[in-house]
């Protein structure tokens, strides 16, 4: 059987650089990366070709592939979009929209769907203030679609832009044979926590930043109150969660956009545990007004009862098992502590 082919754009980030290795890992894909930067050396002898530059400018570039799935990562993230949010749209929605458009095209005229993963986040949910975001606890897909961020609004909107190709593009006649569309499948991503990478531009970031400081033995001032809550996930689940979405059964799903989620916890739970688990952490804390009213915008946790229905969903890593048995130990291992 020949390889399939995959694209990964934004494959130099946390999530790019894990995706690409689980791929090569399975194997059976030829795996095509795309970046503004060089591939770093975790996956630069697994990518058969890496196409590195702007996006929205090298689209051009990749009509002459056949992918069979698409894995657009590449994005602006929270923070970094409130800053420069013009830019932020560029790279968030043009970007998607070429590819999109060059998916649609391409199952069209090939007649054969191209898959397209796309991760979105909790940023697309908007919580007007902190008493309606507690009172609501867990919310599903369909609540609170009001974001507060230039991210957020990116987010849900592309969303709808994957529906629209691939469901409603060309407006086919009910009497007219439908075209192939292109297979547009999204999942909503709580903050995501690796072992080996850090985020950068995001602001679930205080997660992964405290736990990486209080390894290394350094000081970390927490941008959040101690009482913010947020769900988060192991970075391995976040990549079986994208693989086990690629190969659900299109019959098999109900929607074209899912929640997953594996542990909400609070600021001060992870100080608490960064503190019991390494001597030398010393976590204070210094709320940043702007990056502190984007996390209460957020849920404090999300349902994914239609994942776990519909594609059998289910994490490997909850917060305990998280810290005992994938973050701890890594990290032990990556810092020497
Ligand atoms: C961010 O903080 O912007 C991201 C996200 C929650 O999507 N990690």
């Amino acid at each position: 059987m020949t390889d399939k082919q995959v694209l990964v754009t934004g494959a130099c980030g946390e999530i790019g650089q894990a995706l690409v290795q689980e791929l090569a890992k399975r194997g059976g894909y030829r795996i095509v990366t795309a970046d503004f930067m060089p591939l770093p050396d975790s996956i630069k002898g697994l990518a058969a070709e890496h196409v590195q530059g702007d996006l929205v400018y090298k689209i051009k570039t990749f009509y002459d592939y056949d992918f069979d799935i698409i894995f657009h990562l590449a994005a602006s993230l929270s923070s970094k979009a409130e800053i420069a949010t013009e830019e932020a749209h560029r790279i968030n929605v043009e970007g998607t929209m070429q590819l999109l458009m060059l998916a649609a095209y391409r199952s069209e005229k090939y007649g054969k769907a191209v898959k397209f993963i796309f991760p979105s986040s909790i940023a697309a949910y908007g919580m007007p203030n902190l008493e309606t975001k507690r009172a609501a606890g867990v919310v599903k897909e369909e609540d609170w679609n009001t974001p507060h961020t230039m991210y957020g609004c990116n987010k849900l909107y592309c969303e709808k832009l994957g529906m629209y190709y691939g469901q409603y593009y060309g407006q086919k006649h009910l009497d007219e044979k439908p075209p192939v569309m292109l297979d547009f499948r999204a999942i909503r991503f709580p903050g995501l926590i690796s072992a080996f990478t850090l985020p950068s531009g995001g602001t679930s970031d205080y997660g992964p930043e405290m736990l990486h400081a209080a390894a290394q033995g350094k000081d970390y001032a927490c941008f959040v109150r101690p009482d913010t809550k947020i769900s988060f996930m192991a970075m391995p689940d976040a990549i079986k969660s994208m693989l086990m979405l690629m190969d659900a059964p299109r019959e098999s799903l109900t929607s074209s956009v899912y929640n997953v989620a594996a542990f909400a916890i609070t600021a001060d739970e992870f100080r608490e545990r960064a503190v019991n688990a390494f001597a030398n952490a010393n976590i204070t804390y210094d709320p940043n007004p702007r990056r502190q009213g984007i996390v209460d915008s957020w849920p404090e946790d999300v349902d994914d009862a239609r994942a776990r229905s519909d594609w059998k969903w289910l994490p490997d890593y909850d917060v305990d098992r998280f810290f005992e048995e994938y973050f701890l130990p890594e990290i032990r291992k990556r810092y020497g502590k």
